[in-house]
């Protein structure tokens, strides 16, 4: 019974049988997987795996910047971007242009001598180079640490998990695991999945160290194929196809003490996995509802991966913080990493 089709009416419904107490935790219901972080940084703690980033591990981020050397990850914002077919295209207008005021509009007749202009911005939080925040993505109804789906509303946006409990959040050191580089291709094939022995395999062959509390930037080459795509039909499959992490990599991810993961794809996962999931888009599920580590998407890393492979170097400072729109349940951003 229920919806079938996107569009459908429900043809039945049974009311869930959990109860959500005061403080908008879900009691009786979803139980989270292992491995799970639920309760590991307290009850009430909505910030995950961002809770392994401290003092120390930002101080040993600064001690990476040794050769003022910049890198933005961000892709343009603008409407030839990949963008899943749901979303739409970001929209950039202006609501007061000098030129309006050079060629005499009203305006200028009360601040003769000046011209400014303001621009805005409508777009999907999701996007571009972003990261997904808990609200993303509900299990059952539950999101992280047992808050409940069903604070999340239209009008009021996330009641609990919002992106701005993740203001000072993201900045670290970070390690970029150029997958295809060290497989010895431009673009990993399509479909590839990426599991714990791909990603030791990979920490292997660049001579790097993994800390606790690192963010993780995965490089597939898969983002670069997209300006290459023409029709809606390819472009949907371009998104099905994504190479990607498969649900047997999520250990790895807590064994290791990371506290982010950032890819070059839309959805950090595979798309298509070659061995049956137990559950819907399994390392979102795992990632973002039972570990509470954040998932970065569209990340653009060739430049960075060029630099990392001249000098051997693959660690080195991020600052990525989501912009503070309380209640948001992703955030556009353009991070920085610093050499
Ligand atoms: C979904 O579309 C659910 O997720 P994402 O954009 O994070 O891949």
């Amino acid at each position: 019974m229920g919806r079938t089709q996107p569009g459908d009416y429900a043809a039945g419904w049974t009311p869930p049988s959990y109860t959500v107490d005061e403080h908008g935790k879900v009691r009786g219901g979803y139980e989270p997987h292992e491995p799970n972080n639920w309760g590991r940084w307290g009850d009430d703690d909505q910030i995950g795996t961002q809770n392994l980033i401290g003092p120390e591990q930002i101080v040993a981020a600064a001690r990476l910047v040794t050769e003022g050397k910049v890198f933005s990850l961000a892709l343009e914002i603008d409407a030839a971007g990949p963008r899943s077919p749901h979303r739409p295209a970001p929209l950039h207008w202006f609501i007061m242009a000098g030129s309006d005021l050079i060629v005499g509009s009203p305006a200028q007749a009360e601040v003769p001598g000046i011209q400014f202009n303001d621009d805005m911005l409508q777009m999907p939080l999701q996007g571009s180079t972003q990261w997904d925040g808990f609200g993303h993505f509900c299990a059952e109804d539950s999101m992280y640490n047992g808050y409940w789906g069903g604070d999340i509303t239209a009008a009021g946006g996330a009641r609990n998990l919002g992106m701005e409990h993740m203001r000072k959040a993201f900045v670290g050191r970070c390690v970029l695991l150029d997958l295809a580089r060290t497989q010895g291709v431009d673009c990993l094939p399509d479909a590839t999945g990426i599991g714990r022995a791909e990603l030791e395999a990979c920490v292997e062959a660049q001579g790097c160290e993994i800390h606790s509390g690192d963010i993780v930037l995965l490089r597939t080459g898969y983002l670069d194929k997209w300006w290459g795509i023409e029709g809606e039909a390819a472009k949907l499959e371009y998104f099905y196809a994504t190479p990607g992490l498969t649900e047997a990599s999520v250990g790895w991810f807590h064994d290791n003490g990371i506290s982010a993961v950032a890819a070059d794809t839309i959805a950090v996962e595979v798309g298509r996995p070659t061995a049956e999931p137990s559950r819907l888009m399994p390392v979102h599920h795992a990632c973002l509802v039972d570990l509470g580590l954040p998932l970065g998407e569209f990340w653009v890393l060739d430049e960075l991966a060029e630099d990392c492979a001249a000098d051997g170097r693959y660690e080195f400072m991020l600052a990525s913080q989501p912009l503070v729109i309380p209640g948001a349940v992703g955030s556009p951003i353009n991070p920085i990493a610093l050499k």
